[in-house]
């Protein structure tokens, strides 16, 4: 016999889930729109994913399997609909991955099916998250996403030390996943690893970050490029860093890949996250920057300072001060829809444009990484400003 309360939490759960969201009209920057809400939040998760309705067994209507959060989403654009692959994690900390759809890609999220999952071919595998969703031209969607165990050499006194590794899975239909190896690189930790789109010399090819640290990046860092022969047995034998860490960036201590890169024109546009350190503790931002369509390892264009930071209430969540993205796409109208988490805590959206994803990325000034160029060069703008105000008053 199905509980009473779920009937009152289903009619409050669809309000949120039919909310029409809406531009942000306070924010205002000229590269892209903020939305008044969150995409996707933990209320978002259906209520008979996290109660049992049965009143005979649950008697008081509790919740089961709560969810802690939902963020760190990869994205997929794809017949007309946008999905999202939500890092959903229980209150137990484990994340699963978990299938939304929408019609607009700014509002009205709906999780369908079940939680994801495949073939477990590895019994240490203990934490899933961050998927990259990526429609390679060989014709599979493929899932790359950090694939976390405890580290077999820590003390047996050291219970939080990890090792972070690059899971493969692949999909035609989003709903049955194909689980491949691991991706192999000569680094000791992983995370960040992302798929390039299409074939570079007829190899695949992946950013990847060499780390040898499970939080700290140690002497690794950056985001390197790589390629393998096989995706059934994906080696990499070399990684190439194209995207260094910095002293006085936003990218000084961490950084890596967001989703695969946007082919335009001019370039490959990438999204990425980079972290710096503060009293308050790490600061997770994005960045953007553009590789050559010639040759996707050369870096051609990369604007100074932050692209997208935490603003508002993204600020406040269970990891404070971090904006996180790992899911991007681009509709047939060259919309660009970039989805980020804040937080570690839900999902938000900003859009975009290419043209001004290209605009933004080519032509804001470099960071002269002093303070006195960085001075000269708001000076020259100013200048400039000053002499048009002039010629107008
Ligand atoms: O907590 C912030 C982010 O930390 C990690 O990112 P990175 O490997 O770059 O430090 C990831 O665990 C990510 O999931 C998380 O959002």
């Amino acid at each position: 016999m199905m509980h009473e309360k779920y009937f009152e939490l289903k009619e409050k759960q669809e309000a949120l889930l039919t909310r029409k969201n809406e531009i942000n009209e306070e924010f205002y920057n000229g590269v892209y729109d903020r939305y008044e809400y969150p995409v996707i939040t933990r209320h978002h998760v259906p209520l008979h994913w996290r109660f049992d309705l049965n009143k005979e067994t649950n008697p008081f209507f509790m919740e089961r399997l709560g969810i802690n959060a939902a963020f760190n989403a990869g994205a997929l654009y794809l017949n007309e609909k946008y999905y999202l692959v939500v890092r959903t994690e229980g209150l137990d900390r484990k994340s699963f991955f978990a299938l939304a759809e929408s019609d607009t890609g700014i509002d009205n999220f709906r999780f369908i099916g079940k939680p994801l999952t495949w073939e477990d071919i590895d019994e240490d595998e203990t934490n899933i998250y961050d998927m990259r969703l990526v429609k390679h031209e060989d014709g599979w969607i493929y899932g790359v996403y950090c694939s976390e165990a405890k580290d077999p050499d820590a003390t047996p006194f050291d219970t939080s030390s990890a090792v972070a590794q690059a899971g493969l899975v692949r999909t035609k239909d989003l709903k049955n996943w194909e689980r491949l190896p691991n991706i192999q690189t000569k680094s000791p930790q992983q995370r960040n690893v992302v798929l390039h789109p299409e074939f570079v010399n007829g190899k695949y090819a992946f950013y990847t970050r060499p780390q040898d640290g499970f939080i700290s990046t140690g002497s690794g860092g950056g985001i390197a490029w790589g390629v393998c022969d096989s995706i059934e047995n994906p080696v990499i034998n070399k990684e190439e860093v194209i995207d260094e860490r910095r002293y006085h960036t936003v990218y000084e201590v961490k950084n890596g890949q967001g989703p695969a890169p946007i082919k335009t024109e001019k370039g490959w546009i990438h999204i990425a996250h980079g972290v710096r350190n503060t009293a308050a503790g790490l600061r997770y931002v994005l960045y953007t920057f553009a590789t050559s369509l010639d040759d996707p390892k050369q870096v051609i264009a990369k604007p100074g300072g932050h692209f997208i930071a935490p603003y508002d209430d993204e600020r406040i969540g269970d990891v404070s001060n971090v904006i996180f993205c790992n899911g991007a796409v681009v509709n047939e109208n060259n919309d660009v829809f970039i989805y980020y988490a804040s937080s570690d805590t839900r999902m938000h959206v900003a859009t975009t444009t290419i043209d001004k994803l290209v605009d933004y990325t080519f032509n804001t000034p470099e960071d002269p990484f002093r303070s006195l160029p960085c001075a000269i060069q708001r000076g020259e703008l100013i200048e400039k400003n000053e002499n048009l105000l002039k010629q107008n008053s």
